[in-house]
């Protein structure tokens, strides 16, 4: 049975401000240890304590007209504050816990309206693909976000070769489930009914911005990231970017998704990054872009579709984004 718990990034708006004003009170009292526990975005004062980027290296094509030049966000930040409910709901616990999934060998199951179903091993469905780099704006729905370069694949690309019919009208996909490796799981109080699902209207995952990302920062995916495949769909807030995918179904009927199941007068089917419409406990007008702290909050305006408008607005042309958001 799903227990409706409050997920701890579903917080108030007094408490969202507060909560990243307590965590640097702690930097400032327990300095560095404590910002890192925290994981709020360590303060870089040495810059030679930078973390490696880790992973085996790919090769790819700068796509500088589907990428900002906005300053990118780095790699620690990238890779140690991040949500991934499957290792717990603290920024740093998939940094800390994801090491216990293993990605290889890894497939994944395409079923349902389409001509070419079956079950891929993951090189079979990225190798026929040259890689391209992707530098995206990344808007989570708590308010915060980053500059992220992916490497990856167009979504598109991938899911014409499974031949999909006149019938698929939407693409689902899941996160792998497997409590063995998946710490939070495991556990009873688990906000969330496993397996992570999301989706997308067909036309929105033919769209040239939406993304299949096998690696970041030149290399593959670490795995707090999502490795070893995840959905990167830039102009929707974060959690429609499902990670670690298993499965990938077109079907007729919306499909539905797991934080619109747990909470759906707050996270709806589209999630389009609108700063005109305010989640109902906090506004959704500014963001924190990290690497974010006290002195210097980073706090900046949200764009409407996250700044991608000009490639993704027709897609919504006469829908009421308050309906549907
Ligand atoms: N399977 C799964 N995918 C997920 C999540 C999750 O908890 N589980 N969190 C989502 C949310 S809320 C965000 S903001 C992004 C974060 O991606 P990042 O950690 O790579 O920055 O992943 C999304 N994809
Ligand atoms: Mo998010």
């Amino acid at each position: 049975m799903l227990i409706k718990k409050r997920p701890s990034w579903a917080l108030s708006h007094s408490d969202v401000t507060p909560e990243s004003v307590y965590l640097d009170r702690r930097r400032f009292m327990g300095g560095m240890v404590a910002a890192a526990l925290a994981g709020a975005g360590v303060p870089r004062l040495v810059d030679a304590a930078a973390l490696p980027i880790q992973g085996e290296s790919l090769e790819f094509t700068a796509m500088p007209g589907f990428s900002t030049d906005e300053e990118k966000t780095p790699y620690e930040d990238v890779t140690r504050y991040n949500n991934f409910y499957e290792f717990g709901t603290g920024k740093g616990d998939p940094a800390q816990y994801a090491d216990e999934m293993s990605v290889d060998p890894w497939s994944v199951i395409v079923e349902g309206e389409c001509d070419r179903p079956g079950t891929y091993a993951l090189e079979d469905l990225v190798r026929p693909h040259d890689y391209q780099e992707r530098i995206y704006r990344l808007r989570c729905v708590e308010a915060w976000s980053m500059v992220i370069p992916w490497i990856g694949i167009p979504l598109a690309d991938m899911l014409k070769r499974f031949e999909p019919n006149s019938r698929a009208k939407y693409v689902y996909f899941e996160t792998l489930h497997d409590p063995d490796q998946m710490r939070a799981q495991r556990s009873l109080f688990s906000t969330i009914d496993w397996p992570y699902q999301e989706g997308l209207r067909m036309d929105e995952a033919m769209n040239e911005l939406s993304f299949m990302a096998v690696g970041l920062y030149g290399k593959t995916l670490p795995k707090q990231n999502g490795a070893p495949m995840r959905l990167v769909v830039p102009w929707k807030y974060g959690f429609k970017s499902i990670k670690s995918i298993v499965k990938i179904r077109f079907q007729e009927e919306r499909p539905k998704t797991t934080w619109e199941m747990i909470a759906p007068q707050e996270y709806g089917f589209y999630a389009n990054v609108n700063p005109e419409v305010d989640h109902p406990r906090w506004s959704q007008k500014r963001e924190r872009r990290l690497p974010s702290g006290l002195l210097s909050p980073n706090w900046m305006e949200t764009r409407k579709f996250n700044g991608y408008g000009e490639q993704v607005a027709h897609l919504y042309k006469g829908m009421d984004l308050t309906k549907y958001y």
